[in-house]
């Protein structure tokens, strides 16, 4: 069997999705999500100008052997614009798998060990009267788990994720108004003052049950993050996530020693090499790596097989920048690593989206269901497609009041 073609899309309803499509000799062909949120037309370029005119001829069922070509072969290995590339090949390599297979891909890691996998969502609002009507939105559309973000009184600017006012919905993630980037102004004082007691009286306000989760998005240094970590612990939450930067991944010890607040990392991740330590050492108890950032299913699978052995569970990232193709592709580990831990979900399903990418996957009540269609179960119209094209979106920059460059 040989690949006989592959093409690059880039565009979609409100999003640059970068999606992979490789066609073989046998009329079967695979979809692969590169979407690197920000800066998408990189793996786009990697994927035409490198590496697709190395696929064309290679057996797509050896979809280990061509990692490792890809892999070693960059000489220059990892980062997360090659590791979207590789992602979107390998997962469009394991779709054709599941194809010749006729089987789901959950079948072929190993079959379910779950119905539903539990998702959670985004609640988010100016300040906290506004982020409990929105928390309270998604507990009644049956969400059984949120993450919780708010707007910090005195706070100069609106911060991560939150509008700057009252009421409004939208991804407040990526501005698409062009690349120059907004500046978000950051105080951690004020956050560190504000966000534990109203993330005491969100879980007041909705009882036990509710799964709280809050992202700290790399804002605090190690012993802030500790001292964070140790205040909230009364409160239950399910995760902290990103409480420091995890470069150092050594730096995670801190947190560790001064509470048992449950830590969830590794969205920025794109190699187990980045977070190895803080698997094996039980530094996290969440790890959150992307199928798409992190080099595809054949790496992630590795992930979560560590992961598995050191008592760390699966929280794949899902923000508003993931294709449906990267989100099946989690929805098929979902349903079968035995140590699953939650999805991150924002609501893909915009009559636009299904349009562009048609599948059965279900979410109901807060649980994902995972569609038996052979491969991941997503197709790829290239004429929705066509009607699409790259917009340049930006994260904002982050600043302190005295100018300091921050982490956004
Ligand atoms: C966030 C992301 O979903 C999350 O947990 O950290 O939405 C993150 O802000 C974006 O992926 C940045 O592009
Ligand atoms: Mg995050």
């Amino acid at each position: 069997m040989k690949i006989t073609d592959a093409k690059v899309f880039v565009g979609g309803p409100g999003k640059n999705y970068v999606t992979l499509k490789i066609m073989t000799d046998q009329g079967i062909y695979g979809l692969g999500d590169a979407t690197l949120n920000n800066r998408e037309t990189l793996p786009a370029a990697y994927l035409q100008d490198y590496l697709i005119p190395n696929l064309i001829g290679m057996d797509p069922r050896n979809s280990e052997d061509i990692w490792q070509f890809f892999y070693r072969g960059a000489y220059f290995r990892k980062g997360p614009i090659a590791m979207a590339a590789f992602g979107a090949i390998d997962t469009a390599l394991w779709d054709i798998k599941g194809k010749l297979a006729n089987m789901p891909l959950y079948q072929l890691f190993g079959g379910k060990s779950r119905d539903g996998a539990i998702v959670y969502a985004h609640a988010t609002g100016a300040d906290l009267p506004d982020l409990m009507e929105s928390i309270a939105s998604y507990v009644a559309q049956g969400y059984k788990a949120v993450r919780v973000q708010c707007g910090i009184p005195g706070m100069p600017t609106a911060s991560y994720a939150v509008p700057d006012k009252k009421g409004t919905e939208g991804d407040f993630i990526t501005d698409f108004s062009g690349i120059i980037p907004k500046t978000e102004i950051w105080d951690t004082d004020r956050y560190m003052r504000f966000m534990p007691g109203a993330l005491a009286d969100i879980r007041d306000r909705f009882g036990p049950d509710l799964k709280v989760l809050h992202d700290v998005h790399h804002r605090l240094l190690p012993r802030e993050a500790a001292a964070f970590a140790k205040a909230v612990e009364p409160i239950g939450l399910y995760w902290l996530e990103d409480p420091t930067p995890a470069e150092d991944q050594a730096a995670l010890r801190l947190i560790r020693q001064h509470s048992t607040t449950p830590i969830a990392i590794g969205e920025v991740f794109n190699s187990i090499w980045e977070c190895n330590k803080l698997i094996q050492e039980e530094l996290i108890d969440f790890i959150r790596v992307a199928v798409t950032y992190a080099g595809g299913i054949t790496h992630v699978k590795r992930i979560i097989d560590l992961a598995g052995m050191h008592n760390v569970r699966t929280g794949f990232h899902g923000a508003p920048s993931h294709s449906p193709i990267s989100m099946a592709a989690q929805h098929h580990l979902n349903a079968w690593a035995p140590n699953f831990g939650i999805q991150e979900y924002l609501v893909l399903g915009t009559p636009a989206c299904d349009a562009l990418f048609p599948s059965d996957h279900v979410m109901r009540d807060g649980m994902v269901y995972v569609s038996d269609a052979p491969g991941h179960g997503v197709d790829f119209d290239e004429r929705e497609a066509a009607r699409y094209e790259y917009k340049p979106g930006s994260h904002p920059v982050v600043r302190l009041e005295d100018g300091t460059l921050w982490n956004y």
